[in-house]
């Protein structure tokens, strides 16, 4: 079992930072096995990121897979707010200014407020999280993120127990958003927004990002920060975000609105759900491969997840 939830890691298995930059290899020091990897064919790909490293104080590998050229995560994406070819984030993501940046904190908590990006970061320790990504369109990747739990940040504000649901707002910033500028017709209905129910936001799996390959997260990746759910379609990482609010009822998200037959609220990934979504959802191209993978339920995160989805239909659920 390669899985390990936060609350499993002993401190004795976090890798000092000085450790981490020597060695630059792929390897948990909990000692999962990654036979896959390479120390050397890591070192390439962190060797054509350029920027600075972030510091990390533990590490999390969740997947035997290899983890997806860097390349190809920062230029392959899904940011509509730069237009909706696949290359466009990386080019037209260029021009946008991801600080200064806050973040509004509204709706059923005891500490709503405006707080600087500063103020959001600064108490919570990064981690590198190696995790699988599934795109509802078919392609996957492995990405080396780097973040904190959702759940540490959504304590900060003690929400209070009417809050049942987290609603999570991107930046609505159409002169540096080429995307959000198009018109007639418009390309989603701006902005951005997404949810999740309480208990799937504080799981110890949702992640928020601020980097990836160790250095800060690009804009076409979704700076400065932006959310990572490993078990729902990719869809459900919401980039650039810009408020959360705490609410009482189920959260009206920018796909379920755009098209409520193919996209659900929870989009958790189900290979075995064809007819409801657009495609076939049973199969996945992992960027950089050949042959087709087998999709797995949760995306492989079944035995961490499942059990928050236990007595629900999930094909009413989807
Ligand atoms: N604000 C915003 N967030 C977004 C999107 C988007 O268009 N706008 N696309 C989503 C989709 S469909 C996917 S697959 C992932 C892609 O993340 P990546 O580009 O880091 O791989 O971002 C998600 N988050
Ligand atoms: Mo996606």
């Amino acid at each position: 079992m390669l899985i390990k939830n936060a609350p499993d890691i002993r401190p004795s298995e976090i890798t000092p930072k000085s450790l981490y930059l020597r060695r630059r290899e792929f390897l948990t020091s909990a000692g999962a096995a990654i036979a896959a990897l390479t120390a050397g064919a890591f070192d390439g790909e962190v060797a054509s990121a350029a920027g600075d490293k972030l510091p990390v104080i533990r590490r999390m590998v969740t997947t035997s897979d290899r983890p997806t050229t860097y390349n190809a995560v920062t230029t392959y994406n899904n940011f509509y707010e730069f237009g909706s070819d696949k290359s466009d984030p990386a080019i037209y993501g260029k021009s946008f200014k991801p600080k200064p940046w806050s973040v509004a904190i509204e709706g059923d908590c005891a500490k709503p407020g405006v707080y600087t990006l500063e103020n959001i970061l600064k108490p919570h320790p990064l981690e590198e999280r190696v995790y699988r990504h599934r795109c509802v369109e078919g392609w996957s990747i492995v990405v080396p993120w780097v973040g904190f739990p959702l759940s540490e940040l959504l304590k900060r504000f003690q929400p209070t127990g009417n809050a049942k649901f987290v609603e999570v707002t991107t930046i609505l910033r159409p002169q540096e958003m080429a995307g959000q500028r198009r018109q007639f017709p418009s390309l989603l209905p701006w902005p951005y927004t997404e949810g999740l129910r309480m208990d799937e936001a504080m799981h110890p799996l949702t992640l928020v990002a601020t980097g990836l390959y160790g250095e800060e997260l690009p804009n076409q990746n979704g700076a400065p920060l932006r959310l990572v759910v490993p078990w729902k379609y990719g869809f459900k990482s919401i980039k650039s975000i810009v408020k959360i609010r705490f609410v009482e009822t189920q959260p009206l998200t920018t796909w379920v609105q755009e098209a409520p037959e193919y996209y659900g609220f929870y989009s958790n990934v189900n290979p075995a759900l064809t007819s409801s979504t657009y495609r076939n959802q049973g199969t996945e191209r992992r960027l950089g491969e050949f042959f087709m993978r087998k999709t797995l339920p949760f995306n492989g995160y079944a035995d961490q997840v499942a059990s928050l989805y236990a007595n629900m239909d999930l094909r009413k659920y989807y």
